[in-house]
């Protein structure tokens, strides 16, 4: 049940090199995809049922099809690796252990939708990770699978590695267009879709680095058996991150559908002598669930049925000891840092968020806050420009939701149950 497939090599000796990929079958999907017409390709992905891995859930080769062929603009792909979503952590391992499965990806896909330029967007914090894909993009040139005439087919390709300069914003496809063409990051109006009207005004597919990256064992082993693992509507393999109050943190790869209890086995546990309290299922995007939803599949229709969303299935666990006021605070923070400013909402109502939430965690607000930080995430839901304020709101409305005794315990008793210095360090 669960045979690595995108982590199959990663505990290889230098896995990240190109030597080491190719002794594990790797460039052998780029050969069949080359021998494959370009459609048949897309055709492939569309049937495996394979859905974008960056949170969305949108199916892949659905949006390879949208590109329209018939546009004498030239087509680009593009990588979102701007991964900082908080408690997202599987594209960055990735792309360290094994990059060279998101470069043959990258050729794969860009060859079924006739790209001739693709771009990986990396985030720039992390320069570990640019440089290792640089590496990777320069062996795999040195190889002839990138550049003219790849393996004698006729197909021609370059990739460039950018580096963002560390916004979260540019995490948002269209903002990461804007960052790519050199201008500040801020969200574009969409219709038009990137499919349609992408980078530089042309038709191009953006696509997170777990999707790219699962690309070449469906071309090598087939869209069947793809799709014979996890559910009936959300297929495949997938990276859970697990992080937090677990015994053993890190990457699990398991099909989708698998359930938070499982993975929590799998992970050693709760850290001992405590007990689950509430966990995020796609980081601090989605709307927090607690102990009673352990059992729920995790898959897209699963965790939509409790009333949260997959996202990245970054899973942030946290136990007893946790004060969730105090995490929400953070989390808020970290938005309002992020909001690019360009819409009101978000702009204003991240900052005004992150006042109220002081004051109840330090124990100096009252019920009249409490109604007032819901109203505001009324108003500022689905009232944004983007996904990004959206996010601020799930943690807060669903805490609310969840453990509102626990906001109430917070002005009864003063201050911060779970810290009795904090009423008094508070101005
Ligand atoms: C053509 C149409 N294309 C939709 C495409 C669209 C995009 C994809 C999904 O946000 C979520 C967000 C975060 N013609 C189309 C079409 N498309 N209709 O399909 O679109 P959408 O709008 O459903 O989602 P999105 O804007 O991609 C992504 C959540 O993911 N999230 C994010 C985490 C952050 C990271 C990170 O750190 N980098 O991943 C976590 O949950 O909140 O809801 O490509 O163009 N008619």
């Amino acid at each position: 049940m669960l045979t690595p497939v995108l982590s199959d090599n990663w505990d290889q000796i230098r896995s990240w090199q190109l030597a080491s990929y190719q002794r594990s079958g790797g460039y052998d999907a780029l050969r069949t995809a080359l021998r494959m017409q370009p459609a048949d390709v897309v055709t492939a992905v569309k049937d495996s049922g394979l859905r974008g891995r960056g949170g969305a859930g949108f199916p892949t080769g659905m949006k390879w099809s949208f590109i329209p062929q018939d546009n004498p603009k030239p087509k680009y792909l593009v990588v979102n690796a701007d991964e900082s979503e908080p408690g997202t952590c599987k594209d960055i391992p990735l792309m360290l252990a094994s990059p060279h499965t998101l470069v043959e990806g990258v050729i794969i896909s860009a060859y079924a939708i006739r790209a001739s330029t693709a771009f990986i967007y990396v985030r720039g914090e992390v320069l570990h990770v640019i440089r290792r894909l640089h590496q990777a993009v320069e062996e795999a040139k040195a190889a002839g699978f990138i550049g003219t005439d790849i393996l004698g087919s006729g197909y021609d390709l370059d990739v460039i590695v950018h580096a963002g300069a560390g916004a979260y914003i540019c995490g948002e496809e269209t903002a990461l267009l804007d960052s790519l063409e050199g201008r500040r990051g801020q969200p574009r109006l969409r219709p038009p879709f990137p499919a349609v009207a992408g980078l530089y005004g042309c038709p191009t597919v953006i696509n997170n680095v777990e999707s790219i990256a699962s690309v070449p064992a469906i071309i090598k082993n087939g869209a069947d058996w793809f799709s014979s693992m996890g559910t009936e509507k959300s297929k495949g393999m997938t990276l859970y991150s697990l992080s937090g109050h677990v015994a053993r943190p890190g990457q699990y790869e398991a099909p989708m559908g698998i359930t938070l209890r499982q993975l929590i086995d799998l992970a050693g546990g709760i850290r001992e002598g405590h007990e689950m309290k509430f966990w995020t299922p796609g980081g601090s995007s989605t709307p927090l669930l607690t102990a009673e939803h352990l059992d729920v599949p995790l898959d897209y229709e699963g965790v939509g049925s409790v009333g949260s969303m997959l996202g990245t299935k970054a899973l942030q666990i946290f136990d007893d000891t946790t004060c969730v006021v105090r995490a929400v605070l953070r989390w808020t923070e970290f938005y309002k840092h992020e909001s690019c400013g360009k819409c009101t909402p978000c702009r204003e109502g991240t900052w005004w968020l992150v006042q109220i939430l002081e004051r109840l965690e330090h124990g100096k607000g009252t019920e009249e806050d409490l109604v007032t930080l819901l109203d505001l995430c009324e108003n500022i839901t689905g009232r944004s420009f983007c996904a990004l304020a959206d996010g601020a709101t799930a943690p807060i409305t669903s805490s609310i939701q969840h453990f509102k005794d626990e906001y109430l315990a917070h002005f009864e008793n003063g201050g911060c149950p779970f810290d009795p210095m904090a009423s008094t360090v508070f101005a």
